[in-house]
């Protein structure tokens, strides 16, 4: 009888060649009301004689109708994903349309433009992005001891362990001084976080590009005359800036360049929050406690950073008239970047 129901099991199992075929096999042998659950239950009818023998082959069909079972799902499963293989489209990579494929975001197609101006000016380019920061790196190295009001500036977003997303790029400058050699001409762009309204020209994510010239008998003409070369080049002449005082901490004196908004020409709009001039790039000479900090000796040496609005520098260049946009993923915007 065992071997009987064993060769019937086979014959059905020869013929079932899909997943939902061999499930149905699977309910009526080895199902809670199958062929095999019928005669384990017929095992308490048997004399005691006949018990052992019998419930030993019920547990060998068991057995083996599990195995066979096991088996044959595997090899069904496999033939499936093989025809899917098959029949699966293959794509010459050498025939995507190139007028499909992405192109470089505009604000690294302006760190770029930079980087090459800045290089041409004998600055190396540092990889200084990393995002997360210490409070030291990101505030006491640059002169702004904890409570002091210039904190309020820059609010950020702090994790647990007490380090932050950095609020500028400044933030590396002490890495800078310590890490690289005298003299020092680098730039260093890097991506900043603030916790504040977004705006047409205020983000929340946006980059920065720091440079810094530390040398001897560095002055405040070397850096007015950086950012006449640096701006004159990008916008070849058709740029109005204007350089007025500024404060930051950790320069001394400060200044701001403001360049005029290219989206209204000078006249006020959103863009510019009606002024008609963009805060862009501010600098001033390094405060003699950011060198020392930075392992440098202020009576030996003097420098100049700047921190330029890279984000805002391509809204300007590209005539974006609202930052928003270049963090959207906007294609309509985007794909105007191809080149
Ligand atoms: C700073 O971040 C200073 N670390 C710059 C600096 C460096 C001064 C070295 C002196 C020496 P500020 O907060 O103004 O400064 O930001 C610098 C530039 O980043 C701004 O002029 C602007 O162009 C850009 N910027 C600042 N906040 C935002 C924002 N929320 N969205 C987009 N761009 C911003």
């Amino acid at each position: 009888m065992f071997e009987d129901i064993l060769k019937n099991f086979e014959n059905k199992l020869n013929n079932a060649n899909k997943e939902t075929e061999l499930d149905a096999l699977r309910v009526e042998y080895l199902g809670k009301k199958g062929i095999v659950q019928s005669l384990m239950e017929k095992i308490k009818t048997l004399s005691n004689e006949e018990k052992p023998s019998f419930g030993k082959n019920v547990n060998l069909l068991k057995v083996n109708i599990t195995n066979l079972l096991d088996e044959k799902e595997i090899k069904v499963k496999n033939s499936m994903l093989e025809k899917e293989i098959s029949n699966t489209v293959k794509t010459d990579l050498s025939e995507i349309e190139l007028e499909n494929m992405g192109s470089l975001h505009p604000v690294t197609l302006m760190q770029l433009e930079l980087e090459k101006i800045f290089k041409s000016m004998g600055f190396s380019v540092i990889d200084a992005q990393k995002e997360v920061v210490t409070e030291f790196e990101n505030f006491e190295a640059v002169n702004v001891p904890k409570d002091h009001p210039a904190r309020d500036m820059q609010d950020t977003f702090w994790l647990e362990n007490g380090q932050l997303l950095k609020t500028q790029t400044s933030a590396m400058q002490n890495y800078c001084l310590r890490n690289l050699d005298m003299p020092i001409r680098a730039i260093f762009p890097g991506r900043c976080f603030r916790n504040e309204d977004v705006d047409a020209c205020h983000e929340m994510s946006f980059f920065q590009m720091e440079g810094m010239i530390v040398d001897k008998n560095i002055s405040i003409a070397n850096l007015k005359y950086f950012m006449d070369e640096l701006l004159q080049k990008i916008f070849n002449d058709k740029i109005n800036y204007r350089l007025r005082p500024g404060y930051f901490p950790f320069t001394e004196p400060s200044f701001e360049i403001d360049v005029e908004c290219r989206i209204c020409k000078g006249k006020g709009c959103p863009t510019c929050k009606n002024s008609g001039w963009l805060e862009l790039i501010p600098g001033g000479m390094i405060h003699p406690n950011v060198l020392r900090l930075g392992g440098v000796d202020p009576d030996k040496y003097q420098g100049f950073a700047f921190g330029l609005g890279l984000t805002r520098l391509a809204l300007m260049k590209y005539e974006i008239s609202d930052i928003r946009d270049l963090n959207s993923c906007n294609l309509k915007i985007l794909n105007q970047f191809k080149e």
